[in-house]
């Protein structure tokens, strides 16, 4: 592989550099904004590679493959090298057009980061504001996704106004679920999650604020049989609180008991909280969602976690297209940044906070205001 270091006065005059050097099989690994120490200007400095054992083969979708479909001049210039390969059917063209969109995609995300780069050296409110970000726990795309976002020819006055403006931002990206509400049908609700992450107190504080507040008729099902006194518990719990409780075993029984119990006003399910890497308790988790017919699906996740935990947690959880999340032990958190982009990417919305341990008080339906506040505090 050739790589070579090419600095320019812009990115496009950099990419016409590369591709008159390299030709247009080069890509891009990296770029950023340099300043000349002598006289100030700014310069890009783009790392490009060409790797000539894979001229001939597919693109490497990793990468940014330069000029690839922009220029669509050489379709009626038979000299010029064809930049697409011949289309042969519907398929080939549609995996072309996805190919040609990814690459616009990854273009302009690295002009984003051209920009927030540039920004975050020259200006001193900008950079405290990305440092900010960065102390809570909000991982380096999102906070320049963010920063990008941003009104880039505004000079703020403090921190404070440019923390309002990244607020407005992460605010447009939280979705509100509503709370349960008693309707006249009945509602079945599932509750997924992490071991530990909250899914049976959470399940507990709903069941009770149903029957105190709402005076509605409520059933506990357990299918956690894997914890050893995991259903146990949870029916100590119901037996002290008058709710109707039930353990099944497997999802067919789950099947039958909720079609039995269709006259009650709330059906909460616990699940097993077991480790979310083992595709087998994925799936056995789908079976009782597909047996369920759940008009709620919460994903419980707690807010003390790192962006890396979310993201695999999502991962496996996001298959069983939950409907809403749940953050509990808020508590226990500094602040919410590292789970804002899974939030973000993945448009879920949020129903619920959880705020401490005592049942059924530390939980309240989740305000916009206050999980913005959360995600990027002062
Ligand atoms: N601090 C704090 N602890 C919580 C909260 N919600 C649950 N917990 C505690 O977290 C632990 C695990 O909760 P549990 O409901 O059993 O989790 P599960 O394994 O997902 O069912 C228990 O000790 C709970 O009391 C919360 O909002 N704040
Ligand atoms: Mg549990």
């Amino acid at each position: 592989m050739k790589i070579k270091k090419y600095v320019a006065e812009n990115l496009r005059e950099g990419k016409n550099k590369i591709v008159a050097d390299l030709g247009d099989d080069a890509i891009i690994l990296s770029s950023r904004v340099i300043q000349d120490p002598v006289s100030g200007k700014e310069f890009v400095e783009i790392v490009a590679a060409l790797d000539e054992s894979s001229i001939k083969t597919e693109p490497n979708k990793s990468y940014v493959q330069i000029n690839k479909g922009i220029s669509k001049s050489t379709d009626s210039n038979p000299s010029a090298k064809s930049f697409r390969p011949p289309i042969q059917n519907d398929k080939t063209k549609d995996s072309y057009n996805r190919q040609f969109d990814e690459i616009k995609e990854m273009l302009a995300k690295l002009n984003d980061n051209i920009k927030v780069e540039k920004l975050v050296s020259n200006d001193n409110i900008i950079n405290e504001l990305y440092r900010k970000m960065l102390e809570s726990d909000f991982n380096e795309s999102t906070s320049k996704a963010i920063l990008a976002a941003m009104n880039e020819f505004k000079n703020y006055n403090d921190v404070n106004e440019a923390l309002i403006e990244a607020r407005k931002i992460i605010s447009s990206g939280i979705i509100v679920h509503p709370p349960l509400n008693k309707s006249n049908i009945s509602q079945t609700c599932i509750f997924l999650g992490p071991t530990g992450s909250g899914k049976t107190s959470t399940l507990v504080k709903l069941s009770l604020i149903a029957k105190l507040i709402y005076k509605a008729d409520v059933m506990i099902i357990s299918t956690d049989t894997y914890k050893v006194g995991g259903a146990e518990q949870l029916e100590t719990l119901a037996s002290i609180a008058s709710i109707h409780y039930k353990t099944v075993y497997t999802a067919a029984d789950l099947k039958e008991l909720i079609i039995q119990e269709s006259k009650r006003d709330f059906i909460f399910v616990d699940t097993a909280g077991k480790n979310f890497k083992d595709k087998a308790h994925i799936e056995s988790l789908r079976e009782f969602i597909a047996a369920g017919k759940f008009s709620q699906i919460y994903l419980v996740l707690s807010g003390n976690h790192s962006s890396k935990f979310y993201e695999s947690a999502y991962e496996s959880f996001g298959k069983l297209t939950p409907s809403s999340l749940i953050i509990t032990k808020i508590d226990e958190s500094d602040s919410l940044g590292s789970l804002y982009s899974i939030l973000n990417e993945n448009m879920l919305p949020i129903s619920y906070i959880t705020t401490g341990q005592q049942i059924p008080d530390d939980i309240e339906p989740a305000d916009k205001l206050l999980l913005t506040k959360l995600i990027l505090p002062d």
